[in-house]
């Protein structure tokens, strides 16, 4: 369980707080129908306020991959997409589904999803009065953050890999560890592109305030990425990250998670104390 909640600054909380048994009209999987022609006139106009705030702010600022992934998934038309339509061209490339479901899902539910390359996306957006306020992933966040690296086959990989170690880390009651590295890269995640630092990171990617914070405010700690450092650092929901952990390649984080034994690490690290996201210097990471 992801150590604190109440969502602010446009990072939506995950962490599931999900009642156990699916929804009345979800299927045992927690997957719904996208009844796309549902969405209001407003809703289209909240998607196509934060797609072109976003899609401006990021030029320059998101790792080159999401743009691209912007492209070829056509996801620049106005208005929500349509799943039938996008699952076509994403199919295509990668493999991956974007399936609805009305919002945050059990996490051996969305765990099993990611292992099966099915990505949930929140059924709903947020309020056109709450633009930067958002409680649950909504639409935006899952499909304009999410959804276009995985058109990256690299990433399309590594977010199935997780699918797999999510499930392994539940069963081995370190579900808090798998989770640290799946916020420190798919929602908080920055690479080195060109020698300049890009985000990759949905959480950032989808939220204006951290698209910038993350990488012009002084405040932060942005530190190489460490697999067994990750592993050991927590992290808050209800505010911008106070570090942030940058890559070289997709591929390294790929080659990170199918070349070490997670399992085993685990292991070895519960013998050593939580790092805060807080600290950055080499005395509390010396403890180690
Ligand atoms: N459910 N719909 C949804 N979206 C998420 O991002 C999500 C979730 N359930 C669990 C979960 N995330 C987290 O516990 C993981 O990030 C660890
Ligand atoms: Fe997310």
């Amino acid at each position: 369980m992801p150590e604190h909640d109440a969502a602010k600054h446009g990072a939506p909380k995950h962490g599931a707080l999900a009642s156990p048994v699916p929804p009345p009209g979800a299927a045992a999987d927690w997957t719904i129908p996208q009844r796309w022609e549902e969405f209001t006139a407003e809703d289209h106009w909240v998607w196509d306020t934060l797609f072109a705030r976003q899609q401006s702010l990021l030029q320059g600022r998101a790792v080159a991959e999401f743009a691209q992934g912007l492209d070829v998934l056509s996801l620049s038309r106005p208005g929500i997409p349509h799943f039938d339509e996008l699952n076509e061209k994403l199919n295509k490339r990668t493999g991956w589904t974007v399936v609805a479901v009305p919002g945050l899902v059990p996490d051996d539910v969305f765990f099993k999803h990611l292992s099966e390359r099915r990505f949930p996306a929140g059924n709903f957006i947020r309020a056109a009065n709450q633009l930067d306020y958002l409680e649950e992933p909504d639409a935006f966040h899952d499909v304009f953050g999410h959804v276009p690296l995985l058109a990256q086959p690299e990433v399309a990989d590594f977010m199935q890999a997780l699918g797999h170690l999510g499930l392994e880390a539940l069963d081995k009651g370190a579900l808090h560890r798998l989770a640290r590295l799946y916020w420190y890269t798919v929602e908080f995640g920055l690479v080195r592109e060109g020698g300049e630092m890009r985000i990759y990171g949905a959480g950032i990617l989808s939220s204006f305030g951290e698209s910038h914070y993350s990488l012009e405010s002084a405040k932060p700690h942005r530190v190489d990425f460490d697999l067994k450092r990750v592993l050991r650092t927590s992290y808050r929901t209800d505010t911008f990250q106070q570090s942030y952990f940058v890559i070289d390649r997709f591929q390294d984080a790929l080659d990170l998670v199918t070349r070490n034994d997670l399992t085993a690490l685990y292991a070895e690290l519960d013998r050593l104390p939580d790092l805060s996201p807080c600290t950055n210097d080499e005395s509390d990471l010396m403890a180690a």
